[in-house]
């Protein structure tokens, strides 16, 4: 049941964006900060838009602020005719320049949404992005209004002795500090912070031979913790410079790490704020993953310096112009960086998981989606990982030297401007002399495309054709190879796709080769072709790209768990230990040995049955133990030796390959050799990899085990999350527990990173949450973050997307939820936009 139309929220839409009536050349703001509030003087120069589409000139003018209370008002030295309303201020009778002067009182020490000026473990900072600036201030919050920003911060000196605002430094002294961003922006790429903080420092020489201070602010006692960081912020700088000619334009790049903050980081101009997961890192506390994240993370916000702040979007419709694109840049850096191979293993993974999940579901929405409620909604897979698809298509057909050239065309037309993705497509499109007009669909449209493919082998003419269809025609990139009996590759290529149906003719094969499609998986779509179990099985052998040879394992899994008797398992394993035994690439025999997630496996079913899938997975893993125990056992011991720590990819191989089997073999009841490992481990992944086996199960080892974990790292916020995790995830970890670790000293309800340890993994816990008694307490914590913090219970709620596709009982159950969700009082933008998009019928 919906609530009466008139009370809700209503969608903003792409269709009706319209420039903003003024721009602005100057915003000076000055920041009083004290215990129990905080003072924003604010000095606007206005002036009427150029580009103003409507017929007579503006006399009004709308700013947001929520929030907000305005204590003085004056439009050049006298009170304007203005008034307030929930959303923001409306000035009347404007004239075509003006300057605006605004004193506003505003409470970041009571402010638990983390979004605007906010308290982080005492300090103060900001996240502006989409929507926070208005929570700051009044102003025109729209990313098309660029501005050169003046900041002057006040604090008291002993508990703020630093303050920090984007640009570059220009007074500093105890007490106060100002700040000069000669870049215009909008006012999502604005930062402030004031505080305590320990800072690393470094310095970059660009091409040109301009140095660049790098200082890297965290929290005193996790200064040890920052080197890394450093190290990959250096690499990031370097990459950005070889790769695609770009080089930073300010003095100084500032990143500050805070404990409180809603997702992983923030590229505000000069001054990235960041989740303290994604800076802090050092061998003892991070896990490979952790290092090669962290290093993802910093460059993906250093890189929007160019693509995204430099070039911003026009309106947050075109998000993805400069998300899906600096995805596609971070992607890019870890692959030249790492193992490539692997790294395109872990997204195309992750896409097909969540990504097509989310893309046919009920907040499915295009690349560029065509209305919102909440913005900060659509911070998606969507918008994010298949935006950076999109991006990788255009460079596979333009390969790497066109889509140079089309990057080059954008920044020379675009740069200092805020614009859309037609404009960066009609660059790649110029530079190239390439028609994107029918690709162009990819942006438009919502939902994952599903390719077939059927292939004839004639004998007498040695032709192979393959017929591809299609229900709507994308135009895409299709990569593949065809190869003899021997495994050696006979043809490879890249095909267009563009019509409903397309057959493609390849001669000269004198036996039916076999074809591996889609290799690298050149586009995000699903796939169906009739492949026999004896070719997935060859493809597993003889494909030289890794993404094919895992992919196929994936689907052999896949079978095995959902169907054990419609494939041949000894002869699967028979491959597979052909693979343990002759692959080099350790880290691709782990992902071949790794199965499909239990998300994943509720893609593939009809109707989701959590406790069916959990116990399948279950008996494969078994499966697995009673045929590879004593090889298992023999390749851990082979690979755990002691070594000095790097992250490397054949070390990073070395400790996945030896880790998954540490994992089977723990399954198998080895749990004496996992108590070894956690006692004797050097780093994180050999700790944590053993500490999971031990919780996982009730098992002599699990309490003290835990008292250890806790005692040698009880000061260590991200192992913390790691310690509370583990214990949510693992099968024996009932609600009971969870509300106890609820209860437990460490557990802090507004700290995002640490909710999202214990709440956000325990609704991944199928088996334990999936019970009346799990979803009222969901439900229960959901509406909670209504108030403290939305953007959270927006995330959270989302779990509930799904309810259609369950098991009769949980279906009804998490309908009900729902309904009691939306009949709730004051519920946020964020909440509502995701329970009625849940709710509606079909
Ligand atoms: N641009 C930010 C995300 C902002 C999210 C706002 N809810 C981080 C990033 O993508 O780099
Ligand atoms: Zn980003």
């Amino acid at each position: 049941m919906l609530k009466n139309k008139t009370t809700e929220p209503q969608p903003i839409y792409r269709k009706d964006y319209k420039p903003s009536a003024y721009l602005i050349h100057t915003t000076e703001l000055h920041f009083q900060l004290e215990e129990n509030e905080t003072i924003v003087s604010s000095k606007i120069d206005f002036y009427q838009n150029p580009k103003w589409q409507g017929t007579t000139p503006p006399n009004q003018l709308f700013l947001n602020g929520i929030d907000l209370e305005l204590i003085t008002i004056s439009l050049d030295g006298a009170t304007p005719d203005y008034e307030i309303t929930p959303e923001g201020l409306l000035l009347h009778n404007t004239p075509a320049h003006f300057i605006l002067q605004i004193k506003t009182r505003i409470h970041p020490e009571t402010n638990t949404s983390l979004n605007g000026l906010y308290r982080s473990s005492g300090n103060f900072c900001t996240q502006c992005e989409a929507h926070g600036f208005r929570q700051i201030t009044y102003y025109l919050d729209r990313p098309d209004v660029l501005s050169v920003f003046t900041t002057h911060i006040e604090a008291d000196h002993k508990p703020y002795p630093i303050l920090l605002s984007n640009g570059n430094p220009v007074t500093q002294s105890n007490g106060r500090a100002t700040w000069h961003d000669p870049t215009p922006k909008p006012c999502y790429l604005f930062a402030l912070v004031a505080g305590d903080f320990a800072v690393l420092e470094d310095t970059w020489t660009t091409p040109t031979g301009k140095q660049v201070a790098l200082k890297i602010y965290v929290e005193a006692h996790n200064i040890n913790k920052t080197q890394f960081a450093m190290e990959a912020l250096k690499r990031a700088f370097k990459w950005d410079e070889v790769r695609f000619g770009l080089a930073y334009d300010l003095d100084i790049y500032m990143i500050v790490a805070v404990d409180d903050f809603n997702m992983g980081a923030m590229e505000n101009k000069g001054l990235n704020i960041f989740n303290s997961a994604c800076v802090l890192a050092d061998s003892k506390t991070a896990t490979d993953a952790d290092f090669i994240n962290i290093e993802a993370i910093i460059g993906h916000e250093y890189f929007h310096n160019w693509t995204g702040n430099r070039i911003t979007c026009r309106d947050w419709f075109q998000l993805s112009l400069k998300e899906g694109l600096t995805v596609f840049r971070d992607q890019e850096f870890t692959a030249d960086l790492h193992a490539r191979s692997i790294k395109r293993i872990e997204d195309v993974n992750a896409l097909r998981t969540l990504q097509f999940a989310e893309d046919a579901g009920p907040m499915a929405h295009p690349v560029r989606p065509e209305h919102y409620i909440e913005m900060n909604n659509f911070y998606t897979l969507t918008v994010y990982e298949k935006g950076a698809e999109v991006i990788r298509m255009i460079h596979t057909f333009l390969g790497e030297t066109g889509f140079q050239k089309g990057m080059l065309l954008y920044f020379e037309r675009f740069d200092g401007q805020a614009v859309t993705i037609d404009d960066f497509v009609s660059a790649m499109s110029d530079a190239n002399n390439f028609d994107f007009t029918q690709f162009k669909h990819w942006y438009s449209q919502s939902g994952t495309p599903e390719i077939n493919i059927s292939t004839h082998y004639d004998p007498d003419h040695k032709t192979y054709t393959a017929t591809i269809t299609q229900k709507f025609a994308h135009f895409l990139p299709l990569t593949f190879a065809l190869f003899d009996p021997s495994g050696t590759e006979l043809q490879n290529g890249v095909l267009t796709l563009k019509d409903q149906t397309q057959s493609f003719v390849f001669d000269n094969l004198p036996s039916e080769p076999t074809p591996s499609w889609l290799r690298g998986f050149s586009a995000p779509v699903k796939l169906t072709q009739a492949l026999s179990f004896e070719q997935k099985i060859f493809l597993v052998k003889h494909e030289t790209d890794s993404f094919s040879r895992w992919d196929n394992a994936q689907n052999l899994w896949l079978s095995l768990i959902m169907d054990a008797d419609s494939i041949d398992t000894p002869a699967f394993f028979d491959a597979l230990e052909f693979m343990l035994t002759n692959t080099q690439d350790k880290s691709l025999i782990c992902a071949l040995l790794t199965l499909p997630s239990e998300r994943s496996l509720h893609n593939h079913q009809a109707t989701i049955d959590v406790f069916a899938i959990h116990h399948k997975r279950e008996q494969v893993i078994q499966a697995i133990i009673q045929r590879f125990n004593p090889l298992l056992l023999e390749i851990y011991h082979t690979l755990n030796t002691t070594q000095p720590y790097d992250i490397t990819p054949e070390s990073v191989g070395r400790r996945a390959l030896k880790n998954i089997c540490l994992f089977y073999l723990a399954k198998g009841g080895e749990l004496t050799l996992a108590h070894k490992q956690f006692n004797s481990a050097t780093c994180m992944s050999d700790k944590l990899a053993a500490f999971k086996a031990l919780i996982d199960t009730d098992n002599t080892y699990r309490t003290q085990t835990l008292a250890d974990f806790y005692q040698e790292f009880k000061d260590d916020t991200q192992v913390m999350d790691k310690y509370f995790a583990t214990q949510a995830l693992s099968q024996v970890c009932t609600l009971d527990k969870i509300t106890t670790l609820m209860q437990h000293e460490l557990f802090c309800f507004n700290t995002p990173n640490r909710l999202r340890s214990v709440v956000n993994s325990f609704t991944h816990n199928s088996i334990n949450f999936h019970h009346p008694a799990g979803y009222q307490f969901l439900t229960n914590i959901i509406l909670k973050l209504n108030t403290l913090n939305p953007q959270i219970g927006a995330r959270l709620v989302a779990t509930y997307n799904h309810w259609r596709r369950f098991t009769p009982e949980l279906q009804a159950l998490q309908k009900q939820q729902l309904e009691t969700i939306l009949a709730t009082k004051d519920l946020s933008k964020d909440i509502f936009e995701i329970v009625q998009a849940a709710l509606k019928e079909g």
